[in-house]
């Protein structure tokens, strides 16, 4: 790809947009780098400083003589700014796609509604520990284009959202992914199948050396399987599966290829790891299929305690667990995570709304919980959807939220903070969140 000498815009001044600009400006091009918020909003200190990028703000159209324009995930490629850019037939593309067009690297892809960056991260570690040089990132948190130009790794992992999927084309991973697809980001995306149909361009261009990993319990991902040339591997917590792993009497088994046999009890696995199963079953995969072996695999298994923010643990007072799920931000995640407790829950619940259907949590909130209290802008929504049981309440604050919790609950309770909504309406976003309710639990102490 030509990039010396080009006029090139890259929309969103967050961390993907920085980074592109910085690559694109090391490489030649005249970069206008562009937001649609105003210069106060941005803190001086994360504003690049290459001479050759030129910083735009409050508006998030493109100039008309620019010849490529990059799109940041956030930024929705049907968006009325890009309208005029795009009837000039000017090329469009996500950061994604323009790091691969410049990746020699075999790539592993992970996406899914849920539990992606537990499998990467899981995946990574194996990696590293079995000597395998490996560099993690994507929608993780580190863009991929920033790591193209430092690193030479065997493998790059990296977790991909349907918003970077949605501007893919030429991308292509050597083993891929889908973990699961439940609603989310409905407000972007309109229809679950669109939703669906960006998860699955994860494989796309993938050839018959490739690997295509499934979770075959999941109606959506099941269906992907079709017309594919990749070899296709499965992943089941419920049945056998000709090739793939699966979990049979409390052990992950495998069949891939003319190899078969158990990979570790499920009370190997550490107790964090024990609630995200399938989190595992597609971890191994993916890092046996790259050349990890076994006895790395379940060490790793033994050793991983979870990840912030995604049901961990925080304390136990007088016999009451708490458990910080803020990264829970759609109710697909919800609902894994309430079907993870076997005891009675007090559920926290509650946000920015995403457009998620809330209704389909009824029967699981019947059985599983028995009290909710609501926060943020979705309360009410929430509310109406789940008419009937269990007892609401409404509450306006985390901090009030967790004092109520703590009133309904009994020795032998969680309480279960896993919102099920984005965190912008009360928070910065969802680390912020989990960070608050952590401290709110710890002034209940
Ligand atoms: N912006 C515009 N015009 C628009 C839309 C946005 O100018 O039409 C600007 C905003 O004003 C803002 C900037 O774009 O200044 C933000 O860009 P961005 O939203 O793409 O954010 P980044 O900081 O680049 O972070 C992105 C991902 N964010 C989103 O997908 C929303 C991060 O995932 C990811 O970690 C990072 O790239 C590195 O790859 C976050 C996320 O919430 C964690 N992802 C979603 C999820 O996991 O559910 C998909």
């Amino acid at each position: 790809m030509e990039i010396k000498g080009k006029k090139i815009t890259v929309i969103g001044m967050g961390i993907t947009g920085i980074e592109t600009a910085n690559f694109l400006a090391l490489k030649g091009a005249e970069v206008d780098l562009i937001d649609g918020r105003l210069r106060e909003t941005f803190s001086e200190l994360s504003l690049p400083k290459n001479p050759k990028i030129k910083t735009i703000f409050g508006s998030s159209t493109p100039s008309q003589d620019t010849e490529m324009v990059v799109l940041s995930p956030g930024v929705d490629i049907e968006s009325p700014q890009l309208q005029e850019i795009k009837n000039q037939g000017t090329p469009i593309l996500g950061e994604i796609e323009l790091a691969s067009r410049f990746n020699q690297t075999p790539i592993i892809a992970v996406t899914g509604t849920n539990g992606k960056t537990t499998t990467v991260t899981l995946t990574g570690n194996i990696l590293k520990n079995s000597g395998i040089a490996t560099c993690v990132g994507g929608n993780i948190g580190t863009p991929f284009i920033s790591q193209i130009e430092k690193d030479a790794p065997s493998y790059r992992v990296l977790e991909i959202s349907s918003f970077q999927l949605e501007t893919t084309n030429l991308f292509r991973a050597h083993i891929a992914c889908v973990l699961n697809v439940t609603p989310d980001h409905l407000n972007r995306h309109k229809t679950i199948e669109d939703y669906a149909g960006f998860k699955e361009r994860i494989a796309n261009n993938q050839t018959d050396d490739d690997f295509f990993i499934l979770n075959a319990d999941d109606p959506f991902t099941s269906a992907m399987r079709k017309g594919k040339p990749s070899n296709i591997l499965w992943f089941s917590l419920r049945q056998e599966v000709q090739q793939g792993a699966w979990v049979h009497n409390e052990k992950i088994l495998f069949r891939i290829g003319d190899q078969k046999g158990e990979v570790c009890n499920l009370k190997d696995l550490n107790s964090s790891l024990r609630l995200q199963t399938e989190n595992a079953l597609a971890a191994f995969l993916l890092s046996y299929l790259a050349g990890a072996n076994l006895s790395t695999i379940q060490k790793t298994f033994s050793e991983f305690s979870g990840l912030e923010h995604r049901l961990e643990r925080v304390a136990t007072i007088g016999g009451i667990d708490f458990i910080n799920d803020s990264k829970g931000t759609n109710v697909g995640s919800t609902q894994k995570a309430i079907n993870s407790f076997s005891q009675p829950i007090v559920l926290i619940m509650g946000g920015q709304d995403k457009g998620g259907d809330f209704s389909s949590l009824k029967t699981l909130l019947k059985n599983k919980v028995k009290n909710l209290i609501l926060i943020g802008e979705a309360k009410e929504k929430i509310k109406q959807s789940l008419n009937g049981t269990p007892p609401k309440e409404e509450s306006e604050s985390l901090e009030h939220a967790v004092q109520k919790a703590m009133k309904h609950a009994i020795p032998g309770d969680v309480v279960l903070f896993s919102p099920g909504c984005a965190s912008f309406d009360m928070f910065k976003n969802y680390e912020d969140r989990g960070n608050q309710f952590k401290k709110f639990v710890g002034d209940l102490k």
